[in-house]
């Protein structure tokens, strides 16, 4: 396939042009280009970019907002697309979602709840910055089967040890599992933590779901 497309999506992220973003996005769904591999061939490269050159000090925090801006412009036009691919019929399992407190980080942790619900799993999405006792509360409500937690920052992953405390000491163990991801997330942290398994990303996070419902193989950490 012909690589400018995805070329010009990335830029448009290191860019943080949300009109080309948007623009860009919408083309790549005229041309019949799945919205995943636009994402993932194309956006998501940008954010990479940007995120590498703040961590050398050559990009800055208004560079990452406007390339976050700009992500979240493209996802919101490929997302309808998603949804209309999505082949599924029964409900999988119920998943509470969020990114765990002190962490504001909400793209991949978006990304894993539309991969989740185009998979046929309900997803009940707590948003950023989310309090232990909230995943708990939540899960409970809404007899989840599945709780997932989102840390981008080493310093908020602690918190994903404390979901997994909160809701064992909750008594929700072992009937509820709890699912860990994000960028310094690893398969060892995932088991120290004694977390149920982890993804690397989305559609990863789907297998794992699905694994954890008893429906697939999945990964197990
Ligand atoms: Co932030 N940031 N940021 N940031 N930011 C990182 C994470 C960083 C690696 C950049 C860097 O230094 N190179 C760095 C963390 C360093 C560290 O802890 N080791 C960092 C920092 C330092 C910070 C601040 C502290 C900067 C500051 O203020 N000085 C600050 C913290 C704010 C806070 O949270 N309290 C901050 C702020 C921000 C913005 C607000 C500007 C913006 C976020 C905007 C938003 O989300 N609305 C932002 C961004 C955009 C990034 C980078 C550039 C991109 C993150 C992203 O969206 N990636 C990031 C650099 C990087 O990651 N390379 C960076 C794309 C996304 C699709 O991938 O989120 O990894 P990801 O999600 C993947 C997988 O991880 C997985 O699937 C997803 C889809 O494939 N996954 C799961 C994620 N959650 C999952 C859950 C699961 C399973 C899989 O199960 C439940």
């Amino acid at each position: 396939m012909d690589p400018r497309p995805f070329q010009a999506m990335r830029q448009a992220i290191i860019d943080g042009d949300e009109d080309a973003a948007r623009a860009l996005a919408a083309g790549s769904v005229e041309a019949g280009i799945d919205p995943l591999r636009a994402i993932d061939d194309g956006f998501v490269p940008g954010l990479r970019h940007v995120g590498e050159r703040f961590g050398t000090g050559e990009m800055y925090l208004p560079d990452m907002m406007l390339a976050a801006r700009a992500m979240k412009a493209a996802v919101a036009v490929l997302e309808p697309e998603m949804n209309r691919r999505a082949v599924h019929r029964a409900i999988l399992g119920r998943v509470v979602l969020g990114t765990v407190k002190g962490d504001i980080h909400e793209i991949g942790k978006n990304l894993v709840g539309m991969m989740l619900s185009a998979s046929g799993f309900e997803v009940h999405d707590l948003g950023i910055d989310v309090p232990f006792e909230t995943f708990v509360q939540r899960a409970r409500d809404v007899d989840a089967d599945i709780v997932g937690v989102s840390a981008l920052l080493t310093t908020t992953m602690t918190g994903q040890r404390a979901v997994v405390a909160a809701v064992e000491a909750a008594g929700l163990r072992p009937r509820v599992k709890v699912m860990v991801g994000g960028a310094p997330v690893t398969r060892e942290w995932a088991a120290e933590i004694g977390a149920d398994g982890h993804s690397d990303d989305a559609a990863g996070a789907v297998v794992l779901a699905k694994r954890l419902m008893g429906a697939g193989p999945g990964d197990r950490t």
